[in-house]
């Protein structure tokens, strides 16, 4: 009896890699793998199509009904053909809550305000959308700080 037990026990693990074996030679070699995978990339997707822009890293989402603003980061690869913010002068009230819309060009780009603790890196092609609110009055220089020193500046004045 023991001997009979010990011996299926042995051949135990044979018979289920036969079993793998057949089953994953009639299947696509993906078979095993594909129940896990298309959950988790369901997950993924999810937040992608809900806007045509994603929402800049730390920054807030874009709301749609403030003022609505669209920034080029242009490059010498790209329409513009040098490195520019288009437009480079904006203006707000004191208040006002900006939904902005950055695309790079051809290359990565950075949109940076540093007193207002803006900061965003865009990939080269992506477009990135945030809003923001201007509660303080003053000027801003915002910058590329990738080409700052190529002249990626422009500025923003609040007003009361
Ligand atoms: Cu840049």
């Amino acid at each position: 009896m023991k001997v009979i037990l010990k011996s299926f026990l042995f051949f135990a693990p044979f018979l289920l890699i036969i079993a793998c074996g057949d089953s994953s030679t009639s299947d696509t070699s993906t078979g095993y793998e594909s129940p896990n995978p298309p959950p988790v990339s369901s997950k993924l997707s999810q937040p992608a199509p809900a806007t045509a822009s994603n929402t800049a890293k730390g920054l807030s989402a874009a709301t749609g009904t403030g003022t609505q603003v669209t920034i080029v980061n242009g490059d010498p690869g790209g329409k513009t053909g040098e490195y520019i913010f288009a437009p480079d002068v904006l203006n707000f009230k004191k208040g006002e809550s900006v939904d902005f819309t950055l695309t790079a060009e051809s290359e990565v780009h950075n949109f940076n305000i540093e007193p207002l603790n803006i900061d965003t890196d865009i990939d080269a092609g992506e477009t990135l959308s945030f809003n923001y609110v201007f509660d303080t009055v003053g000027t801003f220089k915002f910058i590329c700080i990738f080409h700052e020193a190529n002249g990626m500046v422009g500025t923003i004045t609040v007003t009361e």
